[in-house]
């Protein structure tokens, strides 16, 4: 590449697909920068984390009743207050949030939702373990007035969303989304303190040959996920049987996911009676990955039901989530519909 060429930058991607709606008055290009610049920010200190006393609890508990980490809070408060600056928020959802903020007193109002996970896999801050930002990006749908928002507003089918993403703080630090266009994937250049297009138009290889999931929950799962599991392991099922990794960070094993294809599973357990629906949100992290799954040739299923097809009840609602590869997902959907069993 010659001097002064750097590729593509993520706001020149952005113009690019702004250029391509007519209709389009930069808002979103808007709100999406400064969704970059907040992830830019978290870059930061994520990467000096181990360095700095940000790290260690708050000693608060968050909405999940989780101990919510420095981090954590800060990644929060930087999506938070970057996003309502863009002038085009009506309401914002976050995991570290009981229930949706309103814009505050003084800042412009658009007609943008943003639902958020800021700091996705904190848990794993202390092991250098990497962790992500996950964002789903709706329009407001109810008539209140300017800034204002209502419960329809939030609680959006995956279908209707505008845009999904999430930023990947790892080895290298990287943004995938989608607008319902394809996935693209763009890693930044801390030289130029740019996110530049490394990966356009990903597809999700199909079939994968890699399952992940946490099989320290494998006595309290139900058998049609156990039997599932038993026939991507085993020699006598899959050909050739799969193997298992998994981080334990959900951006990080989706991210390999749909780079290389397979299968990742949060299904539901009997392990914590609070949660009988899995761990994982849908609003902010299955739906989000779900639409990017299915952008790049990919399923999203409870294993009984389209991930972008479920209508949200609250916030903060807990789904089962299988995810991956199209050849992966429906077979899983066939052993929770009982039309493959024990014995395949
Ligand atoms: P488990 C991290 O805490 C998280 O919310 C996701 O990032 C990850 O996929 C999941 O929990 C891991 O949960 O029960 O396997 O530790």
């Amino acid at each position: 590449m010659s001097a002064g060429e750097i590729g593509t930058t993520v706001t020149q991607h952005l113009l690019s697909q702004q250029a391509e709606h007519g209709g389009a008055t930069g808002a979103f290009t808007r709100l999406i920068n400064e969704l970059i610049l907040a992830a830019k920010i978290i870059n930061r200190e994520v990467n000096k984390a181990g360095l700095a006393e940000i790290l260690g609890l708050t000693g608060n508990d968050n909405v999940q009743g989780e101990q919510v980490r420095k981090l954590d809070d800060f990644a929060n408060d930087v999506v938070t207050r970057r996003l309502f600056h863009s002038g085009h928020i009506c309401a914002l959802g976050s995991e570290e949030e009981p229930v949706p903020m309103n814009v505050p007193d003084g800042y412009r109002s658009g007609n943008y939702i943003v639902l958020f996970d800021p700091l996705d896999g904190s848990s794993n801050i202390d092991a250098n373990i990497p962790i992500g930002t996950i964002f789903s990006i709706l329009r407001k749908r109810s008539d209140t007035p300017a800034g204002k928002y209502d419960e329809s507003d939030i609680l959006q089918p995956g279908y209707m969303q505008v845009a999904a993403g999430y930023f990947l703080y790892g080895s290298s630090t990287m943004m995938v989304y989608t607008t319902g266009t394809g996935v693209s994937g763009f890693t930044l250049d801390p030289s130029i303190g740019d996110f530049l297009l490394s990966h356009p138009n990903i597809k999700m290889p199909s079939p994968g040959n890699i399952f992940s999931a946490n099989m320290g929950n494998w006595d309290y799962w139900e058998p049609a996920t156990k039997h599932y599991l038993n026939h991507l392991r085993s020699p006598m099922g899959a050909k050739p049987a799969y193997s298992l990794r998994y981080v334990g960070s959900l951006v990080s094993d989706f991210h390999r996911t749909l780079l290389y294809g397979g299968v990742f599973l949060y299904p539901a357990d009997s392990r914590d009676p609070k949660k009988p629906t899995g761990k994982l949100r849908l609003l902010y992290e299955c739906a989000p990955l779900a639409f990017i799954a299915e952008q790049a040739g990919g399923v999203a299923s409870t294993g009984r039901e389209r991930i972008m097809d479920i209508e949200p009840e609250k916030l903060h609602q807990r789904v089962p989530l299988i995810i991956g590869s199209r050849e992966e997902v429906t077979l899983a959907e066939q052993f929770y519909a009982g039309r493959l069993g024990e014995k395949t």
